[in-house]
């Protein structure tokens, strides 16, 4: 859709709906120009509206025939607009059935019925379904869906759409057909068809009351070998969903279908998730560890939606993140459990404090719960995702896990079958609690992240500690900072004397009432400042702050170096450990920076005592010695030095691995030897080691030595796991070493040799080439855009090309010729038409140029103002362009 002035639509305009559909059947005949579709809906008044004009939505569908109760509309009698089907006059309760046309092979926007390599396959969230039939496509309309499917049966064997398969036969014709019918009424954006050659997985999973439930997964045959972790994932989820949260899963079958263009990661439709191939397919010898670790994470929050989401869906768009926050919650918490607890939580972390942020902090800022959009597509966002998450677990660390568990059951029983509101979910936290969250609703109304600063002050003689919290939160497109209320912040805290944690008594109680073990508290702070004070206690400490990162904010608090040090060294909260590492390697760069008096080799120091402390686990050393990278350097900086962080970080790695180098060749080897026994495995011990082994290796390259070019090409040759295969590849890109480079060229054409025919891997092999910060990275991307590598169609193929050169490589992406600007542009520009959403994703790197030098905001804003003044601009690009162009 192009549109010249898009409108707003507001939350404030929300109105119900003027009618029902209680019953909906489709019927879909795919052929090879066109497929046509006939839906007969029996549609009914709402009680209470005389409203007698009905208006379905529509897009690019051709009408061939409208008939209401079985007569056949004159033209007189209704009007096709550009979005809409208006019929003028309708009774109380009647059956409307149409039939259009639309032709799936040409809709490149991968939205609506589409086809990927040959399959057919839909995307209805948000608003796709509209281009399938005329539809109150709206997630407030709930149906009870029919559908039938009739295709070629040589090349559509297999025809799919949500609930169970109700009847299937072959006709005279070479056809086949099978009906579907979906019991759960559900809105339209949860609707799924999918026709073509896919082999399946089977399995099957009991339920608490003991229903069996088939599993399938569809996938190509050449990738059945790569089905075996989804499904595992799948049955974990759904175990972890009953004992967690009391959910069981509904219908009889469960069914997951892998497609390889898709412009997100996967589609939670009702029984039949349509899963991206990235995000369901895993083998160790093809995917990574991190993409193992995707495809849990994602396969759990898709099933999760069965019940946060589906059975209580949303009430309208704004409401996004009552299904997408609180799922995220679910799925991290999921991965949690299942894995490694704390580097889950850092990496969830590092998302939010980089991208999520920056977000807040640019030109698309918007609340949680968004008062207005153009284009809903451009919010599914990190904000309404990530930080949606984030303040649903505020919510578990105010009332505790049981209080919380009995507001969801409450949440689920109460709106089962209804779509609902964020504030309907808050309620029932209220209703179980009896806690005032009035306060607390400013975390999904008010954009922006809060800073929170804290002072304090020792009185050795009183014994008392004072701890003053307050808060701020900058002015965002909505509202100013003066404008903007208190927010309802639990600051989780503990503190350190020399020997270890501090028992905690706040001013007011008594010593007798406290448990022994009293070293931990979540403060709430909901005024702009509050003072805190503790008695008894014995020494001067150090404050650990936030703890496990207990609310979206940054927090601002002097540590010296040996405060931190402390941290690392003493505290009990793995995630404060992190970030007090990360804290001291931001000085160490600054220093180098700026020549201030912490050097690198006192965090080298540091990084030491990490480094032999065993009861560490080694996943998270492996991050504590990952120092910042570049882009959370420049979240931290006034005006982002883009080649000042890519010299000083470089420069501090270096002589972290000089001054490290015993410990590093020690690790390396270590893990190896632990890994041995391992294998393959992609259970968490061998994750942890090969992360750490890894870390250690892309330190030791560093240093341009034979010994470790030999390492880095050994690991290469002989590893069976893509994960330390590309961890080698990796090193030999991103180390500048000149000797490395004959290895370099030949290992990447090798890897392509090897892997040109699995898609996944290429496009691994794509990113590694992307983030390559070495000069000439420009061209040589450009090269790969020609090169049979590529294709633009394809989604996830962007992503790992252009995407990662503009997110993943900031010294080439923002060279100061602006070539790297111009670049991004015209890809925008190619995709604006083809596939907005894709487009409108990879305009965001430009659209931060506020935070740069004034030499690149121009060559940026040239860029936007380019794209700007194209006429035929999709409604995704109009919005993000035209948003990141106000003064
Ligand atoms: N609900 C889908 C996202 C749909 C995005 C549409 N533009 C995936 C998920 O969050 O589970
Ligand atoms: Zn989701």
């Amino acid at each position: 859709m192009t549109v010249a002035h898009p409108k707003t639509v507001y939350l404030k305009d929300y109105q119900p709906p003027r009618f029902r559909i209680q019953q909906t059947k489709l019927h879909f005949t795919l052929r090879e120009q066109f497929t046509e579709v006939k839906a007969v809906l029996q549609l009914e008044r709402q009680p209470g509206s005389d409203e007698r004009e009905l208006r379905l939505h529509g897009q690019e569908l051709q009408l061939q025939e409208l008939r209401l109760d079985g007569r056949l509309l004159g033209e007189g009698e209704y009007e096709l607009t550009e979005e809409e089907l208006i019929v003028f006059s309708v009774p109380e309760r009647f059956e409307l059935s149409s039939v259009v046309h639309i032709e799936p092979h040409k809709n490149t926007a991968l939205e609506g019925l589409y086809q990927s390599r040959g399959l057919y396959c839909t995307q209805c969230e948000a608003e796709g379904f509209r281009k399938i039939t005329f539809y109150l496509d709206r997630p407030d309309v709930l149906s009870v869906f029919t559908t039938t499917i009739v295709a070629p049966a040589g090349d559509f064997p297999v025809l799919l759409s949500n609930g169970n398969k109700i009847e299937s036969g072959t006709n005279a014709d070479g056809t086949h057909y099978a009906t579907w019918h979906d019991p759960f009424p559900k809105p339209a954006y949860l609707f799924a068809l999918v026709a073509g050659k896919l082999s399946c997985v089977e399995d099957h999973f009991v339920t608490m009351s003991g229903r069996k439930v088939t599993l399938q997964i569809f996938v190509e045959d050449k990738d059945l070998d790569k089905c075996e972790h989804a499904m595992r994932s799948l049955k974990n989820a759904m175990k972890w969903d009953e004992e967690v949260y009391g959910r069981e899963y509904d219908l009889d079958i469960f069914m997951i279908v892998a497609v390889d263009d898709f412009n997100m990661g996967a589609m939670e439709n009702k029984g039949l998730n349509i899963f991206n191939t990235s995000c369901v397919l895993a083998n160790p010898r093809t995917t990574t560890d991190l993409g193992f670790q995707r495809v849990e994470g994602v396969v759990a929050h898709e099933y999760f939606h069965n019940w946060s989401g589906n059975r209580v869906t949303c009430r309208d768009w704004f409401q996004l993140s009552l299904k997408e926050g609180f799922t995220v919650f679910r799925d991290s918490e999921f991965s949690a459990d299942m894995g490694a607890r704390i580097v889950k939580r850092v990496e969830d972390v590092q998302l939010l404090r980089t991208l999520q942020f920056a977000e807040d902090a640019g030109p698309m800022s918007h609340p949680v719960q968004p008062a207005s959009f153009i284009e809903i597509s451009n919010f599914y966002t990190l904000t309404v995702y990530e930080k949606g998450a984030e303040v649903v677990r505020m919510i578990h660390t105010l009332l505790g896990p049981e209080l919380f568990r009995r507001g969801t059951d409450l949440y689920f029983e109460r709106h089962d079958g209804q779509a609902v509101t964020i504030e309907d979910f808050v309620q029932a936290m209220v209703d179980v609690s009896g806690r005032d969250f009035s306060q607390f609703m400013n975390w999904y109304r008010q954009a922006g992240t809060p800073v929170v600063k804290a002072q304090d002050h020792y009185d050795a003689e009183t014994r008392q500690y004072h701890l003053t919290l307050s808060q701020s939160c900058p002015s965002t497109p909505e509202a100013t900072a003066e404008q903007k209320a208190p927010f309802h912040i639990p600051v989780a805290m503990g503190l350190l004397g020399e020997a270890g944690a501090l028992r905690l008594q706040l001013a007011g109680q008594e010593v007798d009432d406290l448990p022994a073990d009293n070293t931990h508290l979540v403060l709430e702070l909901t005024e702009r400042e509050q003072t805190f004070v503790f008695e008894n206690v014995p020494e001067k400490p150090v404050p650990s702050l936030l703890r496990n990162f207990s609310a979206p904010v940054k927090l601002e608090y002097a540590y010296a170096p040996d405060d931190l040090l402390r941290i690392i060294t003493t505290d009990d909260d793995g995630f404060c450990r992190w970030d007090a590492a990360q804290q001291l390697g931001i000085m160490a760069i600054q220093a180098n920076q700026t020549d201030a008096a912490f050097k690198a080799q006192d965090l080298a120091n540091a990084f030491k005592l990490v480094l032999d402390d065993a009861s560490l686990d080694p996943a998270l050393v492996a991050l504590m010695l990952d120092l910042p990278s570049e882009t959370y350097l420049g979240e931290q900086q006034a005006v982002v030095d883009v080649d000042g962080n890519y010299r000083a970080r470089r420069a501090v790695q270096v002589q972290l691995a000089e001054a490290l180098e015993g410990g590093l060749r020690d690790v390396y080897l270590r893990c190896q030897q632990a890994l041995s026994p391992l294998g393959d495995s992609v259970e968490g011990k061998a994750i942890a080691l090969r992360s750490l082994r890894n870390r250690a290796l892309s330190y030791l390259t560093l240093l341009y030595k034979q010994e470790y070019r030999s390492w880095c090409e050994r690991q290469f040759a002989s590893s069976t796991n893509m994960t330390d295969v590309l961890a080698a590849l990796t090193c030999a890109v991103q180390s500048q070493d000149p000797d490395i480079q004959p290895f370099r060229t030949r290992a990447l054409q090798e890897f392509y040799d090897r892997w040109q025919h699995e898609p996944l891997v290429v496009n691994q092999w794509l990113s590694v080439q992307a983030a390559d910060p070495g000069e000439g990275a420009l061209a040589r991307v450009k090269d790969l855009l020609q090169s049979p590598a590529f294709d633009i169609r394809n989604p996830n193929k962007v992503r790992s090309l252009i995407g990662v050169f503009a997110t993943q490589n900031p010294r080439n992406f923002h060279a100061v010729d602006g070539e790297g600007y111009v670049f991004l542009a015209d890809q925008i520009l190619l995709l604006n038409q083809q596939n907005p959403q894709i487009a409108a994703r990879l305009l965001t790197p430009l659209t931060k140029w506020r935070r740069f030098d004034a030499h690149r905001q121009h060559l940026m804003r040239d860029q936007l103002r380019r794209i700007a003044r194209v006429s035929k601009l999709s409604k995704d690009v109009y919005e993000v362009v035209n948003k990141s162009l106000v003064e």
